[in-house]
């Protein structure tokens, strides 16, 4: 399945400041950058988008800034689960928090991950009743009203959602959805479903449903016209890293997609502690790598235990480091990555050690050095200068080819590019891109290696003193 790229250029623009990260992460002497002044933006070093749970706190301020300086995608931590959509008179309207978290995206370019359409809990307790406040029954009746609910539900958010900011696929933030949330089972039941209301009246066939009334509202009737399906449907759960869980997980995966049902990635909680080994969290990923879904680690973080030492917190940013290692290796299957929450007092976990990769001032922990050490080598190293050949301005392209094998390097810039094939390991390649121009103001050129990396390189502004007459 293609998923649609990320729709940011210039990622990899920061290797020294990576490759310095790195050799002191090597020494295990991590000490914290000031995000106040980040040298490295998080989502300029991964491959895949970089998210963080908030809420209406972080949309503003310093909080507001460090999303936006790190994070390319954001997730409503709980603003947009079932019951927030609903006033206490059963009204559907966005949520207030819902509205300032999509604003801000929208604002800030950001992606907006929609969470949750479908879940056993932040539900109202009204879905499961009969008017007079009866549970609903599994007779056809009642079972027809759970699917009609459902149904109205998941169009009245999207409807609500394209409301704000315009169809899906034209310009409106959000591109993916957790459509269901934790439907899978921590027991041994023969179907590996978890026991909830939905499950009770309808059966396995409320995650059908689920995907199947997802798709034609934010895919179909809410999406812009000539767009092929915007928004990414996920299935989401925690405790893939475990084995059994995960075989319930596949399973389920397999048969909704052996049933045609539009489900289009795979999400991967991954709540861990630093006592699970990374090789789990690879383990879970690859379990599904050859399955037409991409995946995503939707809610990561990793307590310390306490008390939150400094060498505790060096051992997180050690984990960290594994971790992303772990996800940038998989980059080809990874639609995002977010963590699920930006300063420790903020997490559902604090109480467990400081899980997160921000410090409360929001300054960068050793965590937040970790991810960024993760990220690999640029394959190739770029100098741009920009002079004057006759009066007009060239622009002169330097690429190394810092990779072990022989690569193509292609160069491009606002005034053309060019390919060089076959360029070996360790060689560089100088050449000169011509302009008609007499002044050009300062820009830059990316020259792309074999394999994907981009690395950009910027030139000064020129202006040429008029051409000798001839
Ligand atoms: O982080 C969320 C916390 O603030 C809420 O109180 C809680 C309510 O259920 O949900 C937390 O987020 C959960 C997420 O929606 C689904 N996966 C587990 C998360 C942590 O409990």
């Amino acid at each position: 399945m293609t998923v649609p790229a990320a729709r940011r250029a210039g990622r990899w623009t920061t290797s020294i400041a990576i490759g310095v990260l790195a050799s002191a992460l090597a020494l295990s002497a991590v000490t914290a950058a000031s995000a106040a002044d980040p040298e490295t933006r998080l989502k300029d070093t991964a491959p895949f988008r970089v998210g963080v749970a908030i809420d209406q706190r972080e949309t503003s301020g310093d909080p507001g800034r460090v999303v936006t300086e790190h994070f390319d995608q954001v997730t409503a931590e709980n603003h947009m689960k079932p019951d927030a959509w609903y006033d206490g008179q059963r009204t559907l309207r966005i949520h207030p928090q819902a509205a300032a978290i999509v604003d801000f995206a929208d604002e800030r370019g950001l992606d907006v991950y929609g969470h949750t359409l479908v879940w056993h809990n932040q539900t109202p307790a009204w879905f499961f009743q009969t008017a007079s406040g009866q549970p609903l029954s599994t007779s056809d009746a009642d079972r027809s009203i759970l699917r009609e609910r459902m149904r109205t539900h998941i169009f009245g958010v999207a409807r609500l959602l394209s409301e704000r900011d315009g169809l899906f696929g034209a310009g409106n933030p959000l591109t993916a959805f957790d459509v269901v949330n934790e439907v899978i089972s921590d027991g041994p039941e023969a179907d590996g479903l978890r026991r909830s209301e939905w499950y009770r009246v309808l059966g396995e066939e409320f995650i059908d449903l689920a995907f199947r009334y997802a798709d034609e509202a934010f895919n179909e009737t809410y999406a812009a016209p000539d767009t092929d399906r915007p928004v990414v449907l996920f299935i989401n759960d925690y405790s893939t890293e475990w084995d059994a869980k995960r075989a319930r997980y596949l399973a389920l995966v397999d048969r909704l997609l052996a049933r045609g049902v539009p489900v289009d990635g795979v999400g991967h909680q991954f709540h861990v502690s630093m006592s699970l080994n990374v090789a789990a969290l690879a383990r879970a990923i690859d379990a599904f790598a050859d399955r037409p879904v991409t995946q995503a680690v939707t809610e990561f973080d990793v307590p310390t235990g306490t008390p939150v030492t400094t060498a505790a917190l060096d051992a997180q940013g050690a984990y960290y480091r594994a971790a992303f290692e772990v996800f940038h290796a998989r980059k080809d299957h990874l639609y995002s990555v977010s963590v699920w929450g930006l300063n420790d007092s903020r997490s559902w976990r604090a109480a467990d050690g400081a899980p997160l990769m921000f410090f409360d001032d929001l300054t960068a922990k050793p965590a937040l050095v970790g991810a960024l050490a993760a990220a690999p080598a640029p394959a190739v190293a770029v100098a741009a200068s920009s002079r004057c050949v006759g009066g007009r301005v060239v622009l002169v392209v330097t690429s190394t080819n810092l990779a072990d094998a022989a690569k193509t390097l292609q160069t491009s810039s606002a005034f053309g590019g060019r390919d060089f094939s076959d360029v070996a390991s360790g060689r560089s390649v100088a050449h000169a891109l011509s302009t008609r121009a007499v002044s050009i103001p300062a820009g830059g050129v990316t020259v792309t290696a074999e394999g994907g990396a981009t690395v950009s390189a910027l030139y000064p502004a020129v202006t040429c003193s008029a051409a000798a007459p001839r």
